[in-house]
């Protein structure tokens, strides 16, 4: 078994260097937070997270103070709009950055620094590789309730994944309440995949979801599948169908049969109405359109449609994201295009030719609903079975020809939920591949390599015991809390 590592932070920080003896944590400790009340709030996060072994009190202001943590914030700290300046003596430990996500990230790496109350002496200077870090998750197919999504954020922003992606609509369920369409809940959620009782979020679960996120320095993409994956629609408004023909809800897992009717203008003023309060509703800058697998539509059909909801989404003040299939239609530059199909890559590059920017979801490398192996009860393996090894070794800039480390705004791991039905279930696709995802996407290729990896990750299960996280123990990593 190899030693474990010294200085286990995953995603491995741009420089770190070992400096000196180690901080010690005590039975208490203050934390000086400044006169800024955000900042206050960060150093509480960072309080509770020391609790029950360590008495963390926050200070305002910078008193001096022997054994102190101190968070501040200075614009000239450089380092980007998420970089961070962390250095432990025995003395101090002091977080500085220019921005309070950066602040944020320090934190974050603090918890996995602290061991038996002791962080190692280190001087740290990080710096992600890409902006867009991200998560997705489907509460289509499965639904999951307020509760378990804020779990969810919590944990992955433990690995600076700044982007909760939500698949808020498929064949199988909608799950977001449109006040201008109230039957998409009343009736299109009624059910999930497997035919059990569905669910869905208010407006307000919604802003609770959207505000846990923001306080974990994630910003909600919210996705509302187009024209295809809308059985649960249909159900809701059968005048949305060509053949204005009920659909039966569906619990099954098929994908490809469903789609709005594309040419007529009742669609349009349902699109437009639902886009418009998504769009309300989300303070981030992007809605996703989905626009995958929409198999029984006619091409030209798409292409009208994908160019017209761009324009609705440019509306209502976003900008689109959209699957790859999305590259199909005349899209114009600023669009985001989410790349996942691997057997076809030119739509991605033809998505970098108009200008689009990509996200990277390999499904052969991130999609968190692949078995782990063979064996595995859960997920499926139509794109590949991923071990955590193969969710690591990667590399975004080779991925897609044509484009560039500029083209490319960053990674996101994408969970789809047709087998993945309970939190223990996620938590056991999500971990440890998602902290994988997490590294490819923050830390620059030239850094990082699988044996380290293998040796900070093992590291995490310390964390994640604490957490009570239900995780798959990987026999490629040796589990420091097993
Ligand atoms: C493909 S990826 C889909 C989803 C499925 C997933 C299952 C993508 C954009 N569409 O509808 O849930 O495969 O792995």
């Amino acid at each position: 078994m190899p030693a474990p590592a010294a200085v286990a932070v995953v995603p491995l920080p741009a420089s770190i260097e070992t400096v000196g003896d180690p901080f010690v944590l005590g039975a208490r400790v203050e934390i000086h937070v400044g006169g800024d009340s955000e900042v206050a709030r960060i150093g509480a996060q960072l309080a509770e997270h020391l609790q029950p072994t360590t008495e963390a009190v926050l200070v305002a202001g910078t008193a001096d103070a022997e054994r102190a943590i101190v968070l501040s914030l200075d614009p000239d700290e450089g380092l980007g709009a998420e970089g961070y300046h962390l250095r432990a003596d025995p003395d101090r430990l002091l977080i500085r950055a220019a921005s309070l996500a950066g602040l944020f990230y320090g934190v974050q790496t603090v918890r996995q620094l602290v061991r038996a109350g002791r962080l190692p002496g280190v001087e740290i200077r990080d710096v992600p590789r890409f902006g867009w870090r991200g998560m997705m998750l489907d509460v289509a197919r499965h639904f999951f309730d307020v509760a378990a999504v804020c779990r969810l954020i919590e944990l992955v922003a433990l690995y600076k994944i700044n982007v909760l992606h939500l698949h808020l609509t498929d064949d199988q369920g909608w799950r977001l309440a449109i006040d201008s369409r109230p039957r998409l809940t009343t009736v299109g959620a009624a059910i999930q995949a497997g035919g059990g009782a569905g669910g869905f979020f208010t407006q307000a679960d919604y802003a609770a979801i959207v505000a846990h996120a923001a306080r974990h320095f994630v910003t909600v993409v919210p996705e509302i599948d187009l024209p295809g994956h809308t059985n649960a629609a249909l159900t809701a408004y059968p005048e949305l169908a060509c053949d204005g023909v009920e659909p039966k809800p569906y619990a099954g897992v098929e994908v490809g049969f469903s789609s709005l009717c594309i040419d007529r203008a009742e669609t349009y003023a349902f699109v437009d109405d639902v886009i418009g309060e998504v769009a309300a509703a989300t303070p981030g800058g992007f809605v996703h359109i989905g626009g995958d697998e929409a198999l029984s539509t006619p091409d030209d059909d798409y292409t009208t449609f994908i160019g017209k909801v761009v324009s609705v989404v440019a509306g209502h003040g976003k900008r689109t994201i959209g699957w790859q299939e999305i590259a199909k239609a005349p899209i114009p530059p600023g669009t985001v295009v989410q790349y996942w199909d691997t057997r076809d890559p030119c739509q991605a590059t033809a998505a970098v030719e108009a200008g689009a920017r990509l996200i990277l979801s390999p499904a052969d490398r991130v999609y968190l609903d692949m078995a782990y192996h063979a064996q595995w009860q859960l997920g499926t393996d139509w794109a590949a079975q991923i071990e955590v090894r193969d969710a690591y070794d990667w590399n975004p800039a080779t991925l897609v020809p044509g484009a560039r480390e500029s083209d490319i705004l960053g990674v996101e791991a994408a969970l789809w939920s047709e087998t993945v039905e309970t939190m223990a279930d996620v938590e056991a696709m999500t971990f440890p591949r998602l902290p994988a995802a997490a590294e490819v996407a923050w830390t620059a290729q030239a850094r990082r390599d699988w044996f380290g990896f293998r040796d900070r990750l093992g590291a995490q299960a310390v964390l994640w015991t604490q957490l009570q996280v239900a995780y798959y123990p990987s026999p490629q990593v040796d589990w420091q809390a097993l």
